[in-house]
């Protein structure tokens, strides 16, 4: 492909013809979503390749080189999305809308270790009949691990439902530090006011309301979230795409597998879900066991610290909690199921003022022992692109990767963010569905300001570097950032301006220099500014915020022996060799595990990987080919980056640290170690291009015989609306155990 989008000022005729083809995709999107037809059916009439790619039908694939334009192809796969006379930078940026921390008292059933399997009628739209009430499987390999020695302390509730307006939001600050936005005012679900309400089936989100929501949590503070799942019972009532199926994944919770939204433990319209998050520090049971260490722990309500067990060093601050739905991840993210988790600790208190030799003092706020976010902001970027009415789209058929043309910051179309002169962080997540990111900061000349990176994936770096553009930012990753806004002037404005140009969704086409990016030449429409920062006053006290030298350095992992070392290489033409019509999913894209020369398509009922509990071990992640990039998430503990391309030197400042994300870079490796330790089951490694992901670049790993009930190897889920069976693994690859 040439160049890709398809200009504003492109020819009626043209945009005619996109239109219609679009709308032809959206007929095959709909049936496809609703499960009436199937890839093989897709593949018999030939509409798509048993490579997985869109058959070049004119009128039918967008891509397909058109009458009146020669060089253009369409990313989005539709027009660009109308802005319904939208400008940049005119609507304030919400923060995100903090869940309420409740007893646990409050959730009424009492929740509890083994799922609860209390029935209840069942829609007929769901097969009629009586199921569960939770859709977590049952039994007790699929109860909460260490229930009873971490039982949860604090209860949120949710729902997953269809957007609404609400005046119900907590912005966890006072309207001047959320650049004047009235929190009792009506909420409508809409990514700009010019912009029509998302209708209840073109938008997903938790609660249904906008903004995103963020949990607060802290260790030491163990938590049950209840999420129920109130979307429509019939799955064809799904806008033309997303599937009301849902399984949360706390990305990078270091929890159970049952509470690790594993991509087939998924639960159905009705039901609800127990997430048991004990927020422990990785290596408890032999690292500090007597939590006598006083940087190992959480913030208590008085400005002190609780502690707890475990390495104070694998602290982690910054996560995001989002669907995983089995082969549809991709298309209920984009709609909206996805959310912030800051998890504060002794060390990264949110709170800028104790001063106890502990608290690294980040720039956060002092009103409350902990979590202030006046000075701490979440930013969730994500590309996303709507139709002629305005309604969010989605092109399921492009398994290179999805590309919006609308950049939104916590879902709002290029907003304006209000700041004191003064240091403030910002939390970055890439929420985007294919595309990544590259972020400076430009002032009024076009000139880049510093940023001082603090955190990779929510781990506080060793030390803090200096930079004046971010690394890209793959899918999932997030990259915490200060910026001291105390040598502006009041009445200065900057600008966050993404310097990633793409073509496809298979990789970044380039990184333009601020030069380029500002200069609105790219063809790319969600390069340049996306969100203005407005210096509006002098903070009312001084900014006693500090980013310290030393943070927190890496686990020591010298003594501990590598039991094993394993391959997986990311590629394209996955096949088959195991058939079950539920935990499969095939093409075009597959891994291949310890160079056994089969690239293996998705399956839940399979498993790769089977690390012993309490071991360390060493992953080389290779990309398959160069004409890709992939950031591959590997769930439960946070690895080191050993090598890129075999050599540590090649390991840049930034990914010094610990990681969960792991960009692999065009035709590159990445070596990495980690540890399998306080918690068992089975847990995923994909990409989190979450096309890639849901076609089907994804596989499963586990931890058997962690203490507790567990079976080697575990049986496979497989949900229903009547109720969870198990089945044996349809595969257990040579090299897993
Ligand atoms: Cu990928």
């Amino acid at each position: 492909m040439s160049t890709v989008y398809l200009p504003s000022n492109a020819s009626k005729a043209r945009i005619r013809e996109a239109e219609n083809a679009r709308k032809n995709r959206l007929e095959i999107v709909k049936a496809y979503s609703h499960g009436q037809i199937s890839r093989r059916d897709l593949i018999k009439w030939g509409l798509i390749t048993s490579a997985g790619a869109l058959a070049p039908i004119h009128g039918l694939n967008p891509f397909v080189k058109s009458a009146y334009a020669e060089d253009f192809d369409i990313p989005t796969g539709a027009p660009r999305s109308p802005l319904f006379g939208a400008q940049p930078f005119t609507q304030p940026m919400a923060r995100f809308d903090v869940l309420t921390r409740n007893p646990v008292t409050s959730l009424n059933p009492a929740p509890q270790a083994e799922a609860n399997q209390t029935q209840q009628p069942v829609d007929p739209a769901l097969g009629g009949g009586f199921g569960p009430i939770e859709g977590r499987p049952p039994g007790p390999i699929w109860a909460h691990q260490q229930f009873t020695q971490l039982p949860p302390n604090v209860a949120i509730a949710a729902t997953m439902e269809g957007a609404k307006a609400t005046n119900i939001y907590n912005p966890g600050v006072t309207s001047d530090f959320n650049s004047g936005i009235d929190a009792t005012a009506t909420i409508n679900p809409r990514f700009h006011p010019l912009l029509p309400d998302q209708g209840p089936l073109a938008l997903w989100t938790y609660n249904g309301t906008f903004p995103p929501k963020l949990m607060q949590m802290r260790y030491g503070d163990p938590a049950l979230f209840r999420l129920s799942n109130r979307l429509p019972f019939d799955v064809r009532q799904n806008g033309g795409f997303g599937r009301h199926t849902i399984s949360t994944h706390e990305h990078n919770g270091h929890h159970g597998a049952e509470n690790d939204g594993f991509t087939g433990a998924y639960f159905y319209p009705g039901q609800f879900y127990d997430y048991h998050y004990p927020i422990v520090l990785a290596g408890r049971n032999t690292v500090n066991t007597n939590a006598t260490d006083p940087r190992a722990g959480g913030p208590d309500d008085n400005g002190g610290i609780n502690k707890i067990a475990g390495d104070w060093r694998e602290t982690m601050s910054t996560h995001w909690f989002h669907d995983h739905m089995f082969s549809f991840t991709s298309q209920n993210v984009y709609k909206g199921i996805a959310g912030m988790f800051n998890i504060y600790s002794a060390l990264d208190r949110g709170n800028e003022e104790i001063n106890d030799g502990v608290n690294l003092r980040l720039p956060s706020g002092t009103l409350k022992s902990w979590g202030n976010q006046e000075y701490d902001v979440n930013l969730m970027l994500a590309d996303k692109a709507w139709g002629q009415d305005g309604q969010l789209y989605f092109d399921i058929f492009n398994f290179d990767g999805f590309l919006g043309d609308a950049m939104t910051v916590n879902l709002f179309y290029k907003p304006y963010f209000e700041v004191e002169r003064r240091k403030y962080r910002f939390r970055i997540l890439n929420a985007a569905v294919s595309r990544f990111f590259k972020v400076a900061i430009a002032d009024a000349s076009g000139n880049a300001q510093p940023m001082i990176f603090i955190a990779n994936d929510g781990n506080l770096m060793p030390s803090p570097v200096v930079l004046t553009q971010l690394d890209e930012q793959g899918i999932a990753e997030r990259y915490d950032i200060v910026v001291d806004f105390s040598k502006y002037k009041i009445g200065d404005k900057l600008w966050m301006v993404n310097l990633c140009e793409h073509q496809t969704g298979r990789k970044p086409a380039a990184d333009l220099t601020l030069a380029q990016a500002l200069s609105g030449q790219s063809q790319d429409p969600c390069v340049g500014k996306f969100l203005e920062f407005r210096i509006v006053r002098d903070p009312a006290s001084p900014d006693v915020s500090q980013v310290p030298a030393t943070m927190i350095p890496n686990p020591d992992l010298s003594a501990i022996p590598v039991a094993r070392q394993r391959t997986f290489v990311f590629g394209s033409g996955g096949s088959q060799d195991t058939n079950d019509p539920v935990s499969t999913f095939f093409g075009p894209w597959g891994i291949q595990t310890d160079n056994q020369g089969i690239t293996a398509n998705a399956d839940f009922g399979r498993i790769s990987a089977a690390p012993k509990f309490g071991t360390r071990e060493v992953w080389t992640l290779v990309n398959g080919g160069g004409g890709w990039d992939h950031p591959i998430h590997i769930h439960f503990e946070e690895g080191q980056i050993l090598a890129r391309n075999g050599s540590a030197a090649n390991v840049p400042a930034w990914e010094k640290g610990r990681k969960d994300v792991y960009r692999l870079r065009p035709g590159g490796s990445v070596t990495l170690t980690m540890q399998f330790r306080d918690f068992g089951g089975m847990f995923m490694e994909h990409c989190h291009n979450t096309v890639h992901e849901d076609n089907a670049m994804l596989l499963r790993w586990e931890i058997d015989n962690a203490g507790g009930a567990f079976l080697k190897p575990l049986p496979t889920p497989i949900p229903t609306p009547q109720g969870v069976s198990f089945e044996d693994p349809d595969e257990i690859l040579p090299t897993a155990l």
